[in-house]
């Protein structure tokens, strides 16, 4: 006997389920129609603020406190055992380090908002106790790594140096000692716990290549972001000039 000659109750069952479905979405959808067009008017009785009606301006704040609290101590970007980090580390674009540097001549030049000049040595640098990162190092152009970074978180740095005030402005900028190359950082990423100054590169100094002698890195941007040899560190409240968002990528390239 044929099987589609009986009463197929399961399919009849699941037909009548999705019609009531149907008509349950349908009444919701009605609902949240009049509730909307009700809240509608209802926003725009309010006051406004700032060019924004009230309850809206709200959000807009809550939205920025979400974002910001995204570079908060608790999320950090996801680490790698060290066994995991490549042996053959991706070398790209070399603006800026084609610069032959003399570890004895060459200085961190940090400018504070009072118009003087720090400068480090890389002894100096080293002062501070180093840690470890092993991370998956992302490109924009579409490829990443697993690559194991040592040196000392910035934040560590800036408390060290008494650049506290330093930190209160918006942006920190980074340029290379030539500076064919430059980035502009939001503080909150360049605070974030993950984003170190770095000396080696598993476990060795730096290639020229790779940044000798200090480079950026900051896990929660793209690599354009991780500026190989740092020559001078400033703050501003403006965004500073940044090589690639002048040539049309994203100012922020967060990941
Ligand atoms: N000084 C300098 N830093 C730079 C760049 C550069 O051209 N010059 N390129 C950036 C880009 S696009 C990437 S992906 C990473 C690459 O770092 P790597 O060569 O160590 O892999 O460095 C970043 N930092
Ligand atoms: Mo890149």
């Amino acid at each position: 006997m044929k099987k589609h000659e009986f009463f197929d109750r399961t399919a009849w069952e699941s037909d009548k389920k999705i019609r009531r479905r149907t008509f349950f979405s349908f009444m919701a959808f009605a609902l949240a129609g009049a509730t909307g067009i009700a809240g509608w008017k209802w926003l725009n009785r309010q006051p406004r603020q700032g060019g924004a009606l009230q309850p809206l301006r709200k959000t807009l704040e809550t939205n920025e406190e979400i974002l910001t609290s995204a570079f908060s101590e608790h999320r950090l970007v996801k680490t790698y055992p060290k066994s995991a980090a490549a042996k053959n580390v991706r070398v790209n674009s070399l603006i800026g380090t084609r610069q032959n540097i003399d570890v004895n001549t060459w200085r961190l030049n940090v400018k504070k908002n009072n118009g003087s000049t720090l400068l480090f040595s890389l002894e100096d640098i080293k002062k501070l106790p180093e840690k470890d990162i092993v991370f998956d190092f992302k490109c924009v152009e579409g490829w990443s790594q697993v690559q194991y970074w040592s040196g000392i978180p910035l934040k560590d740095f800036i408390v060290a140096n008494g650049l506290q005030d330093e930190t209160k402005m918006k942006y920190m900028g980074l340029q290379t000692p030539d500076q064919k190359y430059y980035v502009g950082l939001d503080m909150p990423s360049a605070l974030h716990p993950q984003t170190m100054l770095c000396y080696e590169m598993n476990g060795q100094p730096l290639t020229q290549a790779h940044g000798y002698p200090l480079r950026l890195i900051i896990p929660v941007k793209y690599g354009i972001k991780n500026l190989k040899c740092i020559g001078t560190m400033y703050f501003s409240n403006q965004k500073p000039p940044d090589y690639w968002a002048e040539r049309g990528y994203d100012y922020y390239a967060g990941l």
